[in-house]
Formats: structure tokens, sequence, C-alpha cells
């Protein structure tokens, strides 16, 4: 899989690929992330970004020319299963469009910022516009890094079998059970008992019971919407 990334601040999307899971997926060649910055496509002799929005209030608008010289030069190059805005407006995003998401071969992420991109560049490229939940970011930088971490970790032979994806929270509908190591003991704190002997079946059974309790307490919409 290939993801473009564009942004007007590169430096953001720096640090969350550079380690752990996604550092291993780059260094196997199971994605390429390819970062641009549409500063340098700007044709403005000051390299503008963003102009005041027609009809007034407070809030520049990211301008559309040079993110559509950007999208037009990506697009020549190969063809895209989706082009993403990443906007608090957009669909919230979930386990299921991550999964969607991850059976791409090329996707493009565009990053918005201040008040969001002129309209016309969502009209003529955006297939798909997504939030990470429902709150307010000051970019859309860490949720398109959210975003792409959701989707690598589920690219066949990013996670080894001892961490499969299948197992996650979310896969089944389901929150995780909780989990223990070593010491067996900490401060009179014990792990559960069943968990130390080797009864597989009923460990496995222990731990759905665990899961489904949890689910009831914290997620009771996950129980409700089995669909979803
Ligand atoms: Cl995608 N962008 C911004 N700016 N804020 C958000 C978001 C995105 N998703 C949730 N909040």
């Amino acid at each position: 899989m290939r993801i473009d990334i564009l942004t007007i601040l590169p430096r953001l999307l720096e640090g969350p690929f550079a380690d752990s899971i996604m550092k291993r997926a780059l260094d196997k060649d199971c994605v390429e992330i390819h970062i641009h910055d549409i500063r340098e496509y700007s044709t403005d002799k000051h390299k503008k970004v963003d102009d005041y929005a027609f009809g007034g209030g407070a809030g520049m608008v990211m301008t559309i020319q040079p993110i559509a010289d950007l999208i037009e030069k990506l697009k020549a190059e190969r063809e895209y299963d989706e082009v993403i805005y990443l906007t608090p407006d957009g669909e919230k995003l979930e386990q299921r469009m991550c999964n969607q998401l991850s059976l791409g071969t090329n996707l493009m992420m565009l990053c918005g910022h201040y008040k969001g991109v002129d309209q016309r560049v969502r009209d003529m490229y955006i297939t798909r516009e997504i939030s990470i939940g429902d709150y307010v970011l000051s970019g859309g930088e860490l949720a398109a890094a959210v975003l792409t971490d959701a989707i690598v970790r589920l690219i066949p032979g990013v996670l080894g079998d001892e961490t499969s994806a299948l197992s996650d929270s979310f896969q089944d509908q389901l929150l995780a059970p909780p989990v223990y190591t070593r010491p067996a003991e900490y401060n009179g704190r014990k792990v559960p008992e069943i968990l130390m002997g080797g009864n597989l079946k009923a460990i496995d059974e222990w731990r759905h019971e665990q899961s489904v309790r949890r689910t009831q307490e914290r997620r009771p919409d996950l129980l409700d919407h089995p669909e979803k």
C-alpha cells in the first residue's frame, strides 16, 4: 500500500511513523508513506496557502491552487482508491472503515487547517471525509496519523501472529479483557487464579466473560448495535 499525506505542517508527521509497528511496516515495505508539503506548490510569491473567507467571519480558509496542483500531479501518477479529507465534520472513524481502507492500494489524505479548505476542493477531489471523533483538533495531521496507524497495522505481514489484529477490541464488537504479566503478586495484588492454571478452555471462557462485562459497563452502545 502507498499513502500520500498532504499537509501544511509536514514536521507534525515525522514522529508518528518513526517507531515501533509503523517503522517496521515501512522497513518491511508493507507500506510507503509520502508526506507532501502543500506550501511548496503555492504559486503565490509569498507561498501563501490560505486567505480570508468570502462572506466574512473569523478564521482563514485553505486556498484551492496549491492543493489542486498537488492532487492533480499525484492523480496523474497513479489511481487512488480514496482521496480522504480529515475534518471534524466528516464521517466518524470506526474499525470497519479501517478494515475496508486497509484493502486499498493507493490512499491520499488531505489534512485540513484553519477554518478548513475551500469547498470546491472537496467537491472536485474528495471521495471520503473522515473525523476521528467528536472533539476538535488544531489540524488534521494527528487525525491522519491515527487513521494511517489504524489502517497499516491491518495490512498482512505488519503484525506478527502473536499480536494478531483479529483479537483487538472492536473487531468482534467487544472490548479487550484485562491482561497480566509477571510478577504473579505485586504489593498483595494477585493475578486471577484462573490465568495461572493451564486450562486453556477455562481461560478463554473467563476472558470472554470479562470482555462482555467490560463492554456492558463501559460501552453498552456496542452491544446495542451489533451491526456497527
Ligand atoms: Cl479529522 N480534524 C480536526 N481538525 N479535528 C478533528 C478531527 C479531524 N477529527 C476529530 N477532531
